[in-house]
């Protein structure tokens, strides 16, 4: 095994293991939400359940894994992964952080969920712990840059290859992203955990959470699309429609993925209708780049069917190889994506979000975005990577080409009664199956009792991944390696870099367009009276 795969695999083997406990913690939520009978079936262990499936799933599963995919990428691109004790050091600190965050939650002292919201107070060892996994994070953002500056010097004029600009660009949406996180937990949480300070204000702390909480979102979705774009049109038989275009996409989530943080705080007080406005237009301009994706990596999908021999409107779509899992787990997460996707935009609309917001739409909303689009496609890129690195082969093939499905079926049955039960009025986060007979609360009871099937239906799809990731891992024996190997364009693009190689101009308009989102809205808070609070633990 070389350094650099041992690396990945490090980063690889701590987000399947996050993923496999936070798996477990989800089955028991659906369980109890649908009133089956569980042991220790309280609201206090519902919640810290709630809150370890948030954090491992959401921010420790998809942190390592994209750690691990941005890695693999630079290696198998650029050739380099610049100052590699530099990068284990982040292994190291990311993996000691999630540790300590883990415990903090499972001893019950630390039932905030994963946004922690002020004034949900957790014992200090739990933002300490995800500070450190931020800081280990931080560290491969700076060998990342490393890795891609010292293979530019080198390439003076070269286009960057595709895949390692689109990694770049998650990089950077997760610098500026964490920015806002920084302050938050550094200046407003941490004095106030330890009770330095004895009061905080929920909605300053919101604010800059929320500055880190939505371009967390394409911090997750931006290395799924790099599997989209530079991977699948090839896995598929086909070419990537364009490379130019594909550019463009990355540069624009680097650009408005962080000014649109108040389309989650639309209903909260203290920041001027105008401002939510702005910041409505910015997030439907983050939804074009993915519209550009779905005419961009269909029509590559449309290309690889021809190729195959597909014939007429549809015929290309059966000759796609969908007993692949890498393939049909993209290809699942896109037409999942559509869903998601669809969802967001009613989301951000001022007067349908009111709606919605708070409600069980939400975790529809997210589970068919992150929980799908994302997750999915890391599943199965995990089948064509794991086999291609290590020299093993699957140890179930089947299970693997099965699995794909399972996980959208499971995720159909979970998220759209989400999504109804949501339109109905049903609270999201509230825990209890009868919902104390109220009688309004009735007509929901079907819908989570279908969510819970499809809960169910996921645990198990989980489970076979999990299982064939370890099977071949520990029981498959050691092969030949074989190369990653990326798509091509339809049409080469020219030499030399564009301006849309220009990371660090787009970076610097970036910054720009935040200071102009929120940098009155900030200043109206931080000045305005203030209604602190102190802490509360309820659970
Ligand atoms: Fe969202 C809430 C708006 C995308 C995640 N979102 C959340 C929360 C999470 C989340 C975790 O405006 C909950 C936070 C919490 O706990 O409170 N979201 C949007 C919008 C988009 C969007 C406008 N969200 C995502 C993605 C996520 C994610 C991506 C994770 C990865 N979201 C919101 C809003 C809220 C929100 C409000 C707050 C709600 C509230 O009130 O609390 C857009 O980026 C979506 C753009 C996507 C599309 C779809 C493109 C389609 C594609 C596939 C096409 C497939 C085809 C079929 C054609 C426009 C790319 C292919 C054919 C074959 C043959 C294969
Ligand atoms: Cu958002």
């Amino acid at each position: 095994m070389t350094p650099a795969v041992r690396l990945v695999l490090s980063h690889f083997w701590v987000a399947v293991a996050a993923f496999g406990v936070g798996a477990m913690m989800a089955v028991m939520q659906a369980l109890a939400r649908a009133g089956v009978e569980l042991p220790f079936g309280t609201a206090n262990l519902y919640y810290l359940s709630v809150t370890a499936h948030g954090v491992l799933l959401a921010l420790v599963f998809t942190t390592f894994f994209i750690m691990a995919l941005g890695y693999l990428v630079v290696e198998t691109t650029l050739g380099r992964i610049a100052g590699p004790s530099w990068a284990w050091a982040g292994f190291w600190l990311a993996s000691i952080g999630t540790v300590i965050t883990t415990v903090a939650i499972l001893s019950g002292t630390s039932t905030v969920l994963y946004t922690f919201y002020p004034p949900l107070l957790a014992h200090p060892a739990f933002y300490i712990g995800a500070t450190l996994l931020v800081v280990g994070s931080w560290v491969w953002c700076g060998v990342m840059i490393a890795s891609f500056v010292s293979w530019r010097r080198a390439n003076r004029g070269t286009r960057p290859p595709l895949a390692a600009h689109g990694m770049l660009t998650a990089v950077i949406i997760w610098i500026l992203a964490t920015a806002g996180l920084a302050v938050e937990v550094v200046i407003l949480i941490l004095p106030w955990s330890v009770g330095l300070v004895d009061r905080i204000d929920p909605i300053v702390a919101r604010t800059y959470f929320w500055w880190f909480g939505h371009p967390l979102t394409y911090f997750w979705l931006v290395p799924a699309y790099v599997l989209w774009y530079t991977m699948i049109p090839r896995v598929a038989g086909g070419k990537l429609f364009s490379d130019a275009l594909t550019r463009v996409v990355f540069i624009q989530f680097i650009l408005f993925s962080t000014p649109v943080g108040f389309h989650h705080q639309f209903t909260d007080p203290g920041i001027a209708g105008g401002w939510k406005l702005l910041h409505t237009f910015t997030t439907y301009a983050i939804m074009f780049p993915s519209l550009v994706t779905a005419f961009t990596v269909t029509a590559s999908l449309e290309y690889a069917g021809r190729a195959r021999g597909g014939a007429g409107t549809f015929g290309w779509i059966g000759k796609l190889p969908w007993s692949d899992p890498f393939f049909s787990s993209v290809a699942l997460s896109m037409v999942t994506f559509a869903l998601g996707g669809f969802g967001g935009a009613i989301n951000a609309a001022y007067a349908m979000n009111a709606m919605i917001h708070n409600t069980a739409w939400v975790q529809g909303h997210f589970h068919l975005t992150v929980g799908t689009a994302v997750t999915l496609s890391f599943m199965g890129f995990s089948y064509w990577m794991l086999p291609r690195v290590t020299g093993r082969a699957l140890v179930w093939p089947r299970v693997a080409s099965v699995q794909p499905y399972l996980w959208f079926i499971g995720m159909q049955f979970f998220s759209i009664p989400s999504h109804i039960a949501g339109l109905m009025g049903m609270p999201r986060r509230v825990y209890t199956g009868e919902f104390h007979g109220i009688e309004a609360a009735q007509a929901w009871i079907p819908l989570v009792n279908i969510s819970a099937v499809g809960g169910v239906i996921l645990f198990v799809s989980a489970m076979c991944w999990v299982g064939v990731l370890a099977g071949t891992m520990f029981v498959m024996p050691r092969g030949a390696t074989r190369p990653i190997e990326y798509a091509e364009p339809m049409v080469a693009p020219p030499d030399g870099a564009s301006l849309w190689d220009r990371l660090g101009l787009w970076t610097a308009v970036a910054i720009v367009l935040i200071i102009i989102a929120y940098a009155q809205p900030l200043y109206h808070l931080h000045t305005m009276a203030r209604f602190p609070s102190r802490g509360f633990s309820p659970f």
